[in-house]
């Protein structure tokens, strides 16, 4: 089979060997010679298979559930094409190892070991993906973070204070995403300082909002309720969140009782003017503004819908938010527009809002749209994806005699998510659909007691949905958003000036080194910073030497051009271990606590003399 060859003319194989002879010679590819990427024909439409050497047509952003992560698959093959650690230690990449990650961990409160990422969702600027950042929640440590899409690393992550347990987050998509909206889920006392823990009456939770340029945090509503899930709608009025336990219970068959709880509409200019005028508290050091959003409040309107509900999804026409059941067969479609009219008043109850309640099966999750007036709900009891048509299910609700369910088909099994492609956005296109079923159990080799998961990928460009692909995933994805690869821009190199690393440039800059070239060790009483570039296949320092007990920092700038040659530092038997992409700069600290030869070796593979990159520290007693 002939191999594409890229701009620059070289297989896949002679660029390899390329850079292996450019290591060799002792210098680095001149940046005329940069590979481009090889061209490639996209996936057929209607058909999942993607050739060798051929592209994708999106990106999938899934959130890895209580791994902490993120990773991204290819739509529509489903190949896993990276892992973006997030709120989880990762051992390849030194996530929670370097500094330059514990910096962005210790800004959420952490580094704590694990997360719980649940919802993953692009920032967009008009109703549509932007492609600059990706934002996801840590429902584990009452945290969220950003991504980076250029490099595709976390940047920012922030604790949320005075909450519980961060759970559904959506962005505000229009005119911009000024805001990540965030739920938090249990109820608290507040301050939690020890005060109220008997008197579950007085426990509260609060609807979010993060500046999300800043990462900070702009303004936090008290609500009835434990909050669910949540999305904005497109003009940039409003939020709503789904909200179960309207009863206030701690346990299962207190928060069971009531038939309905609730879908909460959040009116965001009115809390913006609420808090320009000054009506807010804080909570404790906090200085969070706190709006009390509870029944009663105008800032808020809690719209009753059946028992415990669970998915809420805003329609790409901007027409409907969609409050899913779960313990209830049916999902509530409210009128955006007629939220408006009851903010002015012009409703006499909660319930006018509501357009349209469709029974399609047991335990409705979650819905995603097709842009052409089709709805895909997940029924997880049930084990299906319900296509229903959302102009005749509004029809049915006024009494005529429709049918406004299209077509029921059994996915393996029990779906949570689904998600359409670009379907959270005014693209949606209905090219393709994913499930996120929970369970596997017979749809792949067994392997032990723990099952994969079963990510199925739906064909939904026909009338009729047609399965085709199961793809097996580690826990637990619960949100995936599917990106046209025409809204990404990731770089290939990184930017020498990139923040990312700008800390660690701030401090070789106090220590006299330039970082592209220098190669030296400081000492700094009984700190030591060793800088060193590399190149493949060589480190800047092959050897150091420093006293037992010195804190030391080593910093390694990779001064290769080339793409795909990323370079690692692993130090043997002190738990250190960091990449080096083409470019960047990467550091991290340890204590030399074992005196002795100590092997650092590149741990990335990158030349044909790969194993021989490495050096040794020297300890002394
Ligand atoms: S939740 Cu998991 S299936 Cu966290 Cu979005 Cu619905
Ligand atoms: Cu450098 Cu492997």
């Amino acid at each position: 089979m002939s191999e594409d060859k890229d701009k620059a003319g070289f297989t896949r194989r002679e660029f390899i060997n390329a850079t292996a002879v450019a290591g060799l010679a002792g210098a680095g590819l001149g940046a005329g010679l940069l590979p481009g990427v090889a061209s490639a024909k996209s996936a057929k439409h209607g058909s999942a298979e993607v050739g060798p050497g051929e592209l994708d047509e999106y990106y999938g952003f899934w959130s890895g559930g209580h791994s902490g992560e993120v990773r991204i698959l290819g739509i529509p093959s489903m190949r896993e094409l990276m892992r973006i650690p997030v709120f989880n230690v990762e051992s390849a990449t030194g996530w929670g190892i370097t500094n330059e990650s514990k910096r962005i961990m210790e800004g959420g409160g952490g580094p704590y070991l694990n997360g719980d990422a649940h919802h993953p969702h692009m920032s967009m600027t008009d109703g549509r993906y932007d492609g600059k950042y990706v934002f996801i929640n840590d429902k584990a440590n009452t945290r969220v973070a950003r991504i980076r899409c250029d490099i595709m690393k976390t940047d920012k992550m922030i604790s949320i204070p005075n909450v519980s347990a961060i759970h559904g987050l959506r962005v505000q998509k229009v005119p911009h995403t000024k805001y990540v909206f965030c739920n938090g889920e249990f109820r608290i006392p507040h301050p939690n300082d020890g005060r109220d823990i008997n008197d579950p009456k007085k426990y509260k939770t609060m609807f979010n909002a993060i500046d999300a340029e800043k990462m900070e945090m702009a303004w936090q509503v008290i609500v009835d309720g434990n909050l669910d899930n949540t999305d904005a709608d497109y003009t940039g009025k409003y939020a709503c969140a789904t909200c179960y336990n309207s009863e206030g219970a701690v346990d299962l068959p207190g928060m069971m009782r009531n038939e309905r709880d609730w879908a909460v509409v959040f009116n965001i200019p009115r809390i913006e003017a609420a808090i320009k005028a000054g009506k807010y508290t804080t909570i404790g050091d906090s200085k969070v503004p706190v709006l009390d959003g509870r029944h009663g409040s105008d800032l808020t309107l809690y719209i009753p819908v059946p028992k415990s509900p669970h998915g809420l999804n805003t329609s790409p026409d901007g027409k409907y938010f969609v409050a899913n059941g779960k313990l209830s067969p049916t999902v509530t479609i409210i009128d955006i527009k007629k939220l408006d009219d009851w903010f002015a008043g012009k409703l006499k109850k909660p319930r006018d809002t509501v357009v349209g309640e469709p029974e399609l099966g047991l335990g409705p999750l979650h819905t995603a749209f097709d842009g052409r007036g089709n709805a895909y709900t997940t029924v997880f009891i049930d084990s299906q994806i319900v296509k229903w048509n959302v102009a005749d299910a509004i029809k049915a609700y006024k009494g005529k005699k429709v049918n406004y369910i299209r077509q029921k088909l059994d996915v393996h099994y029990q779906p949570g998510h689904n998600h359409t492609t670009m379907g959270e956005t005014r693209d949606a296109d209905g090219k393709w659909l994913i499930s996120l079923c929970k369970f596997s159990k017979d749809r792949f080799l067994p392997v032990g007691p723990l099952h994969a998961e079963n990510d199925q990928l739906i064909d939904i460009s026909g009338e009729k949905m047609k399965l085709v692909h199961d793809g097996p995933t580690f826990a637990e994805p619960h949100d995936c958003m599917l990106v046209h690869r025409s809204k990404m821009k990731p770089l290939k190199i990184w930017k020498r000036n990139d923040p990312f690393f700008a800390d660690t440039v701030a401090m070789a800059k106090k220590d006299g080194i330039v970082l592209e070239k220098d190669n030296k060790v400081i000492r700094d009483g009984n700190k030591v910073r060793v800088y060193m570039t590399s190149i493949a296949p060589n480190f800047g320092i092959i050897d150091f030497k420093v006293k037992k007990g010195d804190e030391v920092t080593v910093v390694v700038t990779n001064m290769d051009q080339v793409e795909d040659v990323t370079h690692g530092f692993c130090l043997v038997n002190h738990g250190v271990s960091m990449e080096i992409g083409p470019q960047q700069t990467s550091s991290v600290t340890f204590v030399a606590d074992k005196p002795g030869v100590h092997w650092y070796y590149c741990h990335w593979f990158c030349h044909a003399l790969h194993m021989e990159m490495r050096g040794r520290m020297l300890v002394e007693a």
